[in-house]
Formats: structure tokens, C-alpha cells, sequence
């Protein structure tokens, strides 16, 4: 599909929505409040043109395209995957019969629910990252927080779409909703913790698009497989945009610790800092914050919610069709973790009621293998040391674990030892202080902070000095 400059254009997408006056009147009226929004709490640092993905249409080839435009302009369009002929549940009571197009009665809050909080994140974590474009540590990275920015707000559209078009006025006051809460706001802030949490530096926010995207993805992908089919679609094709985002993340680490790495085996030293380096103890407190705020995000290991949106048919489990058991899980069970006279232990309950922790090890295993590609670089320079992911009890406070203090190891601790040694393990005022010393702007083409490595490439086969953001 190509854009055409008519009426419709002012919202592009592949839903038809010519075909449906009043859905497109209801969204050409939430658009100038979004873009107020965007306004008052997207991007504060304003560029003339960044070189932006903008997606133009679901086809697998050429879905997008690539181009210099002011944020503003951005298109943000409503987007769903192309629709399987005859698809199927494939879970839960309803397993075997047609997708519904439509919300069944029954699970019409339910359904709205998970709407209203995937929603919720997306302008969430654009808040969250306002400020960060006036301390980017190159243009290419600008370009990238921008890149994230702009879909993060199209997919907040994407499920501004689905409650307009399937819920109502109850639909519609909860976009209207989405616009209102804020992150960190004490009066109204967003939903799930993670996103109340400032972002406020750059390693930061590369830890959040690699582990709180991360959880987007599995999220994304349960909901995926749900038996409401515009839910599906539509989340089909946010996890196309959603891995750019992760690689932001992936590769934003990785190229921190090289250059940690680097600085280390070159001053065979670990204190980097007066090379005006991030020394490794400090990313791995950021890398404990990040990801054990993130395993918050899949809520409590026994949940009752879970086991009723599967059998429901509402959320699948990640890959649910390579699942190789009943897809309906009534009689099996599995193992979570309970704390009982101070001790970690692990007791049998229903599967269903487990199924945040099922999907929580998936994000796990993924998350393992940023872990693993980091501890790649620190071998290949020799410094003698690895990054870990730490324990699932650690920091948590949603779910077993939230009343107790557990060591990144896994060991149970008291009020007193947590006390002492926190400072070891998360971030510290002293740590903050000091990534920000080092968040300084680098507008100039092709250079970078001191603080991170290179990019092994650019952008859409750009070479890494190509100017990706024209600053006014
Ligand atoms: N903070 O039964 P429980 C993304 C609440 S990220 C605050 O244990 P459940 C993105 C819970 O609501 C993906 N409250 O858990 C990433 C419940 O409240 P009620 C976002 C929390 O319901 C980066 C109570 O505690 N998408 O896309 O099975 C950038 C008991 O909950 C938290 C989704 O999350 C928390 N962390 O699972 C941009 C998918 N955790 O019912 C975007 C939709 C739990 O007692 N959401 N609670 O009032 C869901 O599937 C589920 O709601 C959750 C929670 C996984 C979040």
C-alpha cells in the first residue's frame, strides 16, 4: 500500500477506516490531543529533520520506509498484520474455533483491560526518554532514541485504535485516559511500576530498551496469540517495530562495556573513570535495577488473572503453537517458588495459575543471551571479570518475593545486611551522579562520547557518519 494525499491520509492505515465515518471522526478528534501530548511531554529537544523508519504498510517487503522529516511530521498510522484466512484459537476452552472479529460480551472487560495497560507504557516510556536527546552521545543515537519515540507513540495509536474501534465510549474515554496518567505523576501515574521509574541517562536507557522492551516483546507476543484477532494482528505487527528497539538496547551495551572493556586492557586498569568510562561495577547495579524492574512487569508467580485470561483465550504463552502439551493445561502443574520460616522453597500449584512465571523464564533465557554477548567482549580484551544477571528474587516488589530482600546471588537477607550492602548492588546516588557527569551532547557527525564505542554500522545500510539528525 502507498500513501495517498487525500482526507484519509491525515491518519494512514490499512484498517479501512474511510470505510467507517464514525471510528475515523473519533480518532481525527483524539489525533490533536495526541499530538498535544507529543507537545507538552514528547521529545523536549526539537530537531529540524531526523532520518526516521516510517511504517507504510504490513507487507513483509518494503513495510516501511526511510526518510528525513521533522518529528512532528511523523505519520503515525494504524497498522495490522495482514489477516490469516480461517486462523484459529489455539489455547484455552475456546481452543479450535475461529478467531473472533469481534469482542465476545463476556470478555469485553477483560479484554479491555490488557488493552488499557499495553497501551499505557507506550506513551509512558516516551516520557519517561523526553529529556534525553540533549545529552545524546552521537547523532546516530539521537536518530535511534527518536526512532523509538515516534513508534512507541504509534503503538500507543495501535491500542488507541482497538478500544475506539471494538469498546465504545468506554473505549474512548480510555484513550482519552491514556493521555491524561503520566510517568512519575503523583496525582496520576502510569499503571505498572517500571514505567513511574525516571530514565535518566543513557545507560539507562539503553538497559530499558534492552530489558523493559524486552518484556514488550513477550508481552506483545502472548497477546499475539489471542483468540481476538485485530489484538493479534496488531501485535503481530508492533514486534516487527519492537526488535529495533531491543537492538538499540543490545547494542547500546554492548558498545558501553567495549569501551569499558577497551580502556581496561589499554591502562590495565579497572578504574576507568579517569578515562571517562562507565567502570563495570556501575553497570552491573544499573544492569540489577533495570532487570529486576522489569521482572515486576510479569506480575506474581501464583496469579489468578493469568489462568482466566488463558483459558479464556484472551493471552497465550510465548510461541503457544510449539507448545508440545494440551494447550488447555487443566490438569497439569508446575513449580513456583513460595517463602516459607525464611527459606526459598518450591511448591506444585495448577499450571494455569503459573503461567506469569512461564512466560518470565522465556524473558529470562532471552535476556541470558544479552548477558552472554557482553561477557564475549569482556573475554575477547581479557578483563577478568563477567556481568550477571541476578537472582529473580532480587528487588522485587510484585509477586513471592515483594516482602523480602534477596542478595543478587539469591540468598535470603535481613533488614540490616540489605541496608549495608545495598550500595554494592543498586545504583547509587554517587553512581547517578557520576553517568551524568558524563552526558554530554556529540552532534557531530560520525563522533562519539568518550563514555561508549562506535556502532559496527549505521542505519539502513548509512554509514555511521552520516548526519541522521539536522539540528535546528
Ligand atoms: N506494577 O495477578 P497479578 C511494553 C497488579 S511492556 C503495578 O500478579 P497479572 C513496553 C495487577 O495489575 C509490556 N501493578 O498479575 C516496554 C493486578 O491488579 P488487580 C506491557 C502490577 O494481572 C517498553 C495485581 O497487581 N504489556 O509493552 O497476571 C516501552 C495482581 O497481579 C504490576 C503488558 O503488561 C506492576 N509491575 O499480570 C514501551 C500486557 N504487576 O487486577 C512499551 C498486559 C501486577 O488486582 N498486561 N500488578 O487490580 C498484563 O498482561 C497483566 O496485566 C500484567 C500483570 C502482566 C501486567
Amino acid at each position: 500500500m502507498s500513501l495517498s494525499a487525500d482526507y484519509t491520509d491525515r491518519i494512514p492505515n490499512n484498517v479501512d477506516l474511510r470505510g467507517d465515518r464514525r471510528l475515523q471522526r473519533a480518532l481525527e478528534a483524539w489525533q490533536p490531543r495526541f499530538m498535544q501530548w507529543w507537545r507538552d511531554l514528547g521529545p523536549d529537544l526539537i530537531a529540524r529533520d531526523v532520518y526516521l523508519r516510517t511504517a507504510i504498510s504490513a507487507d513483509r517487503d518494503g513495510w516501511a520506509h526511510f526518510g528525513h522529516i521533522p518529528l512532528e511530521e511523523y505519520r503515525w498510522g494504524i497498522f495490522l498484520a495482514d489477516r490469516e484466512p480461517d486462523r484459529r484459537i489455539a489455547f484455552g476452552e475456546h481452543m479450535g474455533t475461529p478467531a473472533w472479529q469481534q469482542v465476545p460480551g463476556e470478555y469485553r472487560a477483560g479484554l479491555q483491560r490488557l488493552l488499557v495497560v499495553q497501551g499505557d507504557t507506550e506513551p509512558a516510556s516516551v516520557e519517561q526518554q523526553r529529556l534525553l536527546g540533549f545529552t545524546a552521545p552521537s547523532l546516530y543515537d539521537l536518530r535511534n532514541l527518536f526512532q523509538v519515540n515516534v513508534e512507541e507513540g504509534r503503538h500507543l495509536w495501535a491500542m488507541v485504535y482497538l478500544l475506539h474501534a471494538f469498546f465504545g465510549r468506554e473505549g474512548r474515554e480510555q484513550a482519552e485516559e491514556l493521555l491524561m496518567r503520566h510517568s512519575g505523576s503523583v496525582d496520576a501515574p502510569r499503571i505498572l511500576g517500571a514505567f513511574n521509574e525516571p530514565t535518566r541517562d543513557w545507560l539507562a536507557f539503553f538497559m530499558f530498551t534492552y530489558f523493559t522492551d524486552r518484556d514488550g516483546k513477550f508481552q506483545l507476543g502472548t497477546l499475539a496469540e489471542s483468540g481476538f484477532d485485530p489484538l493479534s494482528r496488531t501485535c503481530r505487527f508492533m514486534l516487527r517495530e519492537e526488535a529495533h528497539h531491543m537492538m538499540v538496547g543490545t547494542t547500546g551495551i554492548d558498545r558501553v562495556v567495549r569501551r569499558t572493556a577497551e580502556l581496561m586492557r589499554e591502562h590495565d586498569t579497572d578504574d576507568v573513570k579517569r578515562y571517562g568510562a562507565i567502570p563495570l561495577d556501575i553497570i552491573q547495579r544499573y544492569l540489577n535495577f533495570h532487570y529486576s524492574v522489569s521482572l515486576d512487569l510479569f506480575g506474581g508467580e501464583r496469579s489468578t488473572n493469568v489462568a482466566n485470561y488463558f483459558t479464556a483465550g484472551l493471552k497465550g504463552r510465548w510461541q503457544e503453537e510449539r507448545r508440545a502439551d494440551d494447550h488447555r493445561l487443566t490438569e497439569l502443574t508446575a513449580a513456583v517458588d513460595v517463602i516459607v520460616d525464611g527459606r526459598i522453597e518450591r511448591v506444585d500449584i495448577p499450571a494455569l495459575t503459573a503461567l506469569n512465571q512461564d512466560l518470565r523464564s522465556e524473558y529470562f533465557t532471552d535476556c541470558n543471551n544479552g548477558v552472554r554477548r557482553w561477557n564475549r567482549i569482556l573475554e575477547e580484551v581479557g578483563a577478568g571479570t563477567t556481568l550477571s544477571l541476578p537472582q529473580h528474587g532480587f528487588n522485587r516488589r510484585v509477586g513471592a518475593y515483594a516482602n523480602y530482600r534477596v542478595t543478587p546471588g539469591g540468598a535470603l537477607v535481613d533488614a540490616e545486611t540489605w541496608t549495608r550492602r545495598e550500595s554494592e548492588w543498586l545504583p547509587t546516588a554517587a553512581d547517578f551522579d557520576y553517568v551524568q557527569s558524563l552526558m554530554k551532547p556529540v552532534f557531530e557527525p560520525g563522533r562519539m562520547a568518550a563514555w561508549i564505542a562506535p556502532p559496527a554500522s549505521g542505519i539502513n545500510g548509512q554509514p555511521v557518519e552520516y548526519e541522521y539528525v539536522h539540528l535546528t
